[in-house]
């Protein structure tokens, strides 16, 4: 297990981190790299699209186009030429850890622009055994999707995994998934990271058991947790999103146990937040669209 790398920095962190505190967002601008094809998790909330598809879709999971990191590399040079940026973020288009490129691409942006900070987002599956890795890459934020606590709920919301090549399903795969997930989780911690656990909330399948994950999270030391509504979308497209009410209530009931993040837009890919104080930022450039 890697070192403590950035001693109480997490805390630090946490108030100038725009997915984190959302006044934050005024003043702290973003950016995602899409250089993550490739998935190893099957949840059933998820719907990959990238180009038009995905540029029509919108949301988690989606992007225009996968870049190589190198293109990332130039479009975080081209970006900041008009955008002041806090975070660059790698969150898909699919799973970051299972594609080489995240950790190519982290290297690159550590070298280029030492002065941001490197997050990511994961399903957990191999973050356990990537942490000393993305430890010694810097990075200094780290977002960890967790639905449950209990293997009988995870069975309802994952239909696969792809653990190094073997697949597993039913309930051997929502064993192991939460197992590594929660796993990972607890060593993010201790490596000093700032750590986030996203939730989806899917009516009628986890609504009653995130406290749960609640609780346990923050009995880890995660930092936040981001309640985000589901989008009936891949094989959910048929149940129906939680209302306002109920994702407000779902976050009151899981403040009790973690501080809640509540001004998650359920970004794509490859989103390009500006600081909220610049006002609408012409931000488009050759490389980005
Ligand atoms: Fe990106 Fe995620 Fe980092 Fe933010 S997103 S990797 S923590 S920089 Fe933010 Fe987007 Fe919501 Fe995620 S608004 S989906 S919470």
């Amino acid at each position: 297990m890697a070192s403590v790398p950035h001693g109480n920095g997490a805390a630090e962190l946490a108030r100038t981190h725009p997915c984190y505190t959302e006044a934050a967002a005024l003043n702290h601008g973003r950016m995602h790299l899409p250089v993550a094809p490739d998935c190893n998790l099957g949840c059933d909330f998820c719907e990959r699209a990238v180009g038009i598809r995905g540029a029509r879709l919108g949301g988690p999971a989606t992007a225009r186009r996968v870049l190589t990191p190198e293109q990332a590399a130039a479009r975080v040079d081209a970006v900041r030429a008009s955008i002041p940026l806090h975070v660059v973020g790698i969150a898909g288009p699919a799973e970051p850890l299972a594609n080489d490129e995240t950790f190519e691409t982290l290297r690159l942006i550590g070298r280029r622009q030492p002065d941001l900070v490197l997050c990511l987002s994961t399903n957990g599956l191999l973050l356990a055994e990537a942490l000393p890795e993305l430890c010694r890459l810097n990075l200094r934020a780290l977002t960890v999707t967790i639905n449950s606590a209990e293997p009988e709920v995870a069975a309802h919301i994952y239909s696969w995994a792809n653990i190094g090549g073997t697949l597993l399903v039913g309930s051997d795969a929502a064993e192991e998934i939460l197992r590594r997930q929660w796993l990972g989780l607890e060593r993010a911690v201790a490596c000093g990271l700032l750590v986030k656990v996203n939730s989806v909330l899917i009516p009628g399948i986890n609504d009653s058991h995130l406290p749960a994950v609640a609780r346990r999270a923050g009995e880890l030391g995660a930092h936040r947790h981001n309640i985000m509504p589901l989008i009936p979308r891949g094989r959910m497209r048929e149940r129906r999103p939680p209302t306002r009410e109920e994702l407000a209530a779902a976050q009151r009931k899981c403040e009790r146990w973690i501080p809640q993040f509540r001004g998650c837009s359920q970004c794509p890919a490859d989103v390009i937040e500006p600081p909220l104080s610049l006002g609408k930022v012409d931000h488009q450039c050759a490389m980005c669209v």
